[in-house]
């Protein structure tokens, strides 16, 4: 839920990158952190096992400038593709405004997708969420390796609704991250206009 401080003319977001164990979820975070004006971004904050492991979660905080006088933050995490079978999910989705969910492409790793995308139905539930409802995104990532699905193919089994925008990116060379990013940003702001507008005004925290 968007923390809306009008205090101290604050705006915090929190967006949830969830997918797969190795889908590339660390890897577009660190693109983003490399891509950003230091002046635009905070420390980025890994609790890894290994370099590719990561065991609770990587967090990102990003300045998104001035919107109508509210310094806006968007506070970005990964939700360790492991962990997915245990309680800490939970807590890493509670208050999430998006979600962008990055697949691995590669065709060995379709049931893997399929599975992670179910427990990310079952854990948004848990906080009362609805996946379906909320700003997100789909990244089909890895596309630069041979065994990829078809996006058609990723599409037709993750996106069965054709409700969220999709994009095709290969997250170690920086292609796709930041428009995946900004999609899902653009979403939550429009949700914001509406907050504003007083249809959802039980989610302004004053
Ligand atoms: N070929 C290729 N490899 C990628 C791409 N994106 C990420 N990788 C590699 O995939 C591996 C896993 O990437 P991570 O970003 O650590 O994956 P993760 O989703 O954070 O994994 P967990 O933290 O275990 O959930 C690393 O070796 C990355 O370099 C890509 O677009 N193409
Ligand atoms: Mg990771």
């Amino acid at each position: 839920m968007t923390f809306i401080n009008y205090a101290s003319r604050e705006i915090n977001c929190k967006i949830v990158y969830c997918g797969p164990a190795l889908s590339g979820k660390t890897t577009n975070l660190k693109c983003v952190y490399n891509k950003t004006a230091p002046e635009a971004r905070g420390k980025i904050l890994s609790l890894t096992r290994s370099p590719e492991r990561t065991i609770f979660f990587d967090f990102l905080p990003l300045s998104f400038g001035k919107i109508r006088g509210f310094n806006t933050r968007f506070h970005l995490y990964t939700l360790p593709g492991q962990l997915f079978y245990e309680s800490g999910q939970e807590l890493i989705l509670r208050g999430v405004d998006g979600i962008i969910f990055v697949a691995d492409s590669q065709v060995h790793r379709f049931e893997a997708n399929q599975e992670s995308m179910h427990f990310l139905h079952k854990a948004l539930q848990v906080e009362g969420l609805d996946l379906d409802a909320l700003p997100s995104v789909l990244q089909f990532n890895k596309r630069d390796l041979e065994n990829s699905a078809p996006a058609s193919e990723l599409s037709r089994v993750l996106n069965p609704l054709k409700k969220a925008q999709e994009f095709e990116a290969i997250a170690i060379k920086g292609i796709g991250v930041f428009e995946t990013l900004k999609a899902v940003s653009k979403l939550i702001l429009k949700e914001l206009q509406q907050v504003e507008g007083g249809e959802k005004a039980s989610s302004v925290t004053l």
